[in-house]
């Protein structure tokens, strides 16, 4: 799947296809800011050895930021981040049983000096909103799209606020 005709910036990753409703929320978000992206089912404990060559070759391939997702025993954001310099971002995928609790805590977790950022579970939406303040730190007029959004939700929050003290 590709998010552009771009060369993309970052790769979304999920251990399973049935993980892809959760994780367009980073996709759409990407989209918003118009950053071109990727997505790939690369199953940690099911394919290993590919899950391995992504992270090792992402770097080399252009991408800046990998965003993984996972349920349950949800190894993939960690050895991706064991195996690639590039900044990983962890969405912890809820399943039916334990309500993703299980998904935090494997992939929030990490020994130090092998960093993850973790969001919500569940909380692909903000792990795509990472991922482009990542590559604003060095994109002036990303920035600017960032601050502009920002201007939005605060505007709609002060918004819904007006809405309560009528
Ligand atoms: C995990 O197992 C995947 O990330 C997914 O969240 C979960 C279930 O996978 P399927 O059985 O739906 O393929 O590795």
């Amino acid at each position: 799947m590709a998010g552009s005709e771009q060369a993309p910036r970052v790769g979304i990753v999920m251990g399973s296809d049935s993980d892809w409703p959760t994780m367009q929320a980073a996709a759409e978000a990407l989209e918003e800011f118009g950053v071109a992206h990727e997505a790939d089912v690369v199953s940690a404990h099911r394919m290993p050895e590919e899950m391995l060559a992504y992270g090792k070759e992402a770097a080399g391939r252009g991408l800046s930021v990998i965003i993984a997702g996972a349920g349950g025993a949800a190894h993939l954001p960690g050895m991706l981040a064991a195996v690639t310099p590039l900044p990983v971002i962890g969405v912890p995928v809820p399943l039916r049983y334990l309500d993703g609790l299980d998904s935090l805590l494997s992939i929030v977790q990490m020994p130090a000096g092998v960093p993850v950022a973790t969001v919500a579970v569940g909380g692909a939406r903000n792990a795509g909103l990472l991922a482009v303040r990542i590559l604003a730190a060095t994109d002036p007029a990303l920035q600017q799209r960032m601050a502009d959004f920002q201007a939005d939700l605060k505007a709609s929050a002060q918004a819904k606020g007006e809405v309560v003290r009528r």
